[in-house]
């Protein structure tokens, strides 16, 4: 069988941390074992709030940086916007005609952004996971590469696709698997350690972007919030201490170390001594990323280049699908 990943960010605000450990990190480590790559830059996706995507231009070309500068070959890849490829939208459309409202009103991001308010939300941000199902399905990929807080969404685009299989009564649509990476699943908010790291948090303190210079990652890791007790000698002890837990594993995670391993090591120590420590390790990992993106970045009409070649793979695969989906559906 033909193995095919689909994966893609949303243009809001700071790329940072999270994104890049949780997504783009684990997508490099499995470029190879994978027939056909898919990176999408969903910029659809980030008018579902609005209010984050004013700078969409902006922030989609940045995020394109980022997937080049971390390692994602535009030529072996597919590196391309959500909105050049009309397919998305259309099959979206068709998704949600067969697709219950129960299912989408269970979808915890959507309650979560949504609120209390649910009558002043846009429509866009309640039917999101069913575009999110056609982002996939629509070049009917196999494995979806996500962070833990996407989960739910993958499980729903399974739910779709069977949906649409039983409608048109043929195994139509593969169903995709999500591959989320255990270790990276979710890096927490430097501010605390309970909430995910994440672009709308109100505060640059909450996460490193992958822009910030070296003496901003230095800083927000030097005011990272933690707690006046040294380091423990066991990965148990951590439990009640999930500020300390998330520095403590990210050191891990840029020396490709294990957090027992981590703790061994600084074991007794305070975290005024570990947090130099853990900039320089973040530093030395994230600058080479930092200073290619900027480079990307200064020749726009070579990104656009390579999103264009990315867009014209891609809408010759979804062009493909969205033709025989037609004809299951009985359209002339
Ligand atoms: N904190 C995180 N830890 C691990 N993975 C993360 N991802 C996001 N935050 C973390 C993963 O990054 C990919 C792209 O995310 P997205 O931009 O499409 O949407 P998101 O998950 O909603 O990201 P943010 O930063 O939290 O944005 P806002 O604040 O706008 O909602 C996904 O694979 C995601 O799992």
């Amino acid at each position: 069988m033909t193995t095919r990943i689909l994966s893609g960010i949303r243009p809001t605000g700071h790329i940072h941390l999270g994104n890049y450990l949780g997504a783009i990190r684990s997508w490099v480590s499995m470029l190879d074992q994978v027939d056909e790559r898919l990176f999408c830059i969903v910029d659809q996706h980030a008018l579902t709030t609005a209010e984050d995507a004013k700078d969409l231009r902006k922030n989609t070309l940045t995020i394109a940086a980022a997937y080049i500068a971390s390692g994602i070959d535009p030529v072996k890849n597919h590196i391309f916007v959500q909105s050049h490829v009309p397919a998305h939208t259309e099959l979206a459309w068709y998704f949600n005609c067969i697709t219950p409202m129960g299912w989408l009103s269970r979808m915890t991001q959507f309650k979560d952004k949504a609120g209390k308010n649910k009558d002043q939300t846009m429509t866009g941000l309640f039917v999101y996971p069913a575009l999110m199902a056609a982002d996939i399905l629509i070049y009917k990929a196999t494995h979806v590469p996500v962070g833990e807080d996407q989960k739910q969404h993958v499980e729903l685009t399974r739910d779709i696709a069977q949906a649409f299989n039983n409608y048109v009564e043929n195994n139509f649509f593969p169903l995709p698997e999500p591959i989320i990476k255990s270790e990276t699943a979710r890096i927490m908010s430097l501010r605390d350690g309970l909430k995910k790291m994440s672009k709308s948090d109100p505060s640059d303190y909450s996460r490193i972007h992958l822009l910030d210079d070296n003496e901003t990652i230095e800083l927000k890791i030097r005011k990272a919030k933690t707690d006046t007790d040294p380091i423990p000698g066991l990965v148990n002890n951590l439990e009640q201490r999930p500020e300390a837990k998330n520095l403590l594993s990210l050191y891990a995670l840029f020396t490709n170390s294990s957090l027992a391993k981590v703790i061994q090591e600084f074991e007794g120590k305070q975290f005024s001594e570990f947090k130099p420590k853990l900039a320089e390790a973040t530093i030395s990992h994230l600058a080479p990323i930092r200073d290619a993106m900027i480079k990307l970045l200064a020749d726009e009409a070579m990104l656009l280049q390579h999103l264009k070649k990315g867009a014209d793979a891609a809408n010759t695969i979804a062009k493909k699908t969205i033709k025989d989906v037609r004809s299951a559906l009985n359209m002339v």
